[in-house]
């Protein structure tokens, strides 16, 4: 049943009760006086994702350049990565938790506000579809675990074996130590976030990822948890987030950096103080990388992270590039 409807359903108001004030928080109905003016020449059509993930951004692309939609383009592009199994981090091929379970996290979220997540989910290559399933076929927006996967399929998803034979080597491998570390860069995290702009100029966003690799089993990070790995408000902009997700989630960085647009920080500055927000709660600490990753309503766009190494793609009318994001340590 599709959401509205579902929330039309006077005979259903209890569980539509249940779920207003999770949509509510989703949907950002703030006064329009505060958000930043919009040039006369926004950079439209416009895809940015995390990392240097150029085939993700080459699809959403294809699909923007033909007319379609913002939402179409972040859940094309960034299947892209979900079924490449050479990307370890996201999707089939993704690294287990320390018990042996692939879960992968993700959500998607439009112009409207509206969101859909899925969390702890286990044998489905796809997150993000099942997340946008969420989103448009039930009155919910996060769903976990096996729930999550009995819905997957019950829309249509193929169970698979996420594991790869790299996957399943490097696993026991790691099982002879069982060391847990966040290693800098080294791509035991590569998260996709990925954020765009349509011709018509409306903004969706989209992220994928299977989380930590040796995660405690159970674990969630930022990326499915809106606002925190992801944050899109059409007015404004929107924002995504890479690295450790404890981190992401104690400041709410994606929502935070929305809003720090909201108040006329571009999207650099906003990053920027996202990462510093992150970095006076760890004074000590220099052993994580976080990457933010933001676009505003004009099509400009920011990054900015802990250690040198996090770059973004960016595909618009200027071109196809990889883009270097400036750290708040020079050297990791
Ligand atoms: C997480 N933020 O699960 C994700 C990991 C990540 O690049 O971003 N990897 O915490």
């Amino acid at each position: 049943m599709k959401r509205r409807k579902f929330l039309k359903n006077s005979s259903l108001t209890t569980a539509a009760a249940i779920s207003a004030p999770i949509i509510a928080s989703c949907n950002n109905t703030e006064t329009k006086k505060e958000t930043p003016s919009t040039v006369s020449n926004p950079v439209k059509p416009i895809v940015v994702c995390t990392w240097d993930f150029k085939n993700a951004t080459a699809k959403a692309w294809e699909v923007l350049s033909k007319g379609g939609t913002a939402l179409d383009a972040v859940e094309e592009g960034v299947r892209v990565e979900e079924a490449d199994e050479k990307n370890e981090t996201v999707g089939k091929g993704g690294r287990p938790d320390r018990d042996g379970n692939v879960t992968l996290d993700a959500c998607i979220m439009d112009k409207d506000g509206n969101c859909g997540s899925v969390v702890y989910l286990q044998n489905i290559a796809h997150p993000v579809s099942v997340a946008r399933k969420v989103m448009e076929e039930t009155p919910h927006i996060v769903l976990a675990g096996r729930g999550a996967e009995q819905f997957a399929y019950e829309q249509g998803f193929k169970k698979e074996d996420l594991f790869t034979e790299s996957t399943r080597k490097q696993y026991e491998e790691w099982k002879k130590t069982s060391k847990y570390e966040t290693i800098i860069n080294i791509e035991n995290h590569d998260t996709i976030g990925m954020l765009a702009i349509d011709e018509k100029g409306d903004i969706a966003g989209a992220c994928t990822t299977s989380g930590m690799a040796y995660k405690v089993a159970g674990r969630v990070g930022d990326s499915p948890i809106i606002g925190a790995g992801l944050f899109i408000d059409n007015e404004v902009g929107g924002a995504t987030a890479t690295g450790v997700g404890e981190e992401v989630i104690r400041t709410v960085g994606s929502f935070l950096i929305v809003e720090l647009m909201r108040q006329g920080k571009s999207p650099q500055e906003a990053c920027e103080e996202g990462v510093k927000r992150i970095m006076a709660k760890n004074k000590d600490r220099k052993d994580f990388q976080i990457g933010f990753l933001a676009i505003n309503k004009n099509g400009e766009t920011g990054g900015y992270c802990v250690h040198p190494g996090f770059t973004y793609r960016e595909y618009s009318p200027k071109g196809h590039e990889n883009v270097q994001v400036k750290s708040f340590y020079e050297k990791a």
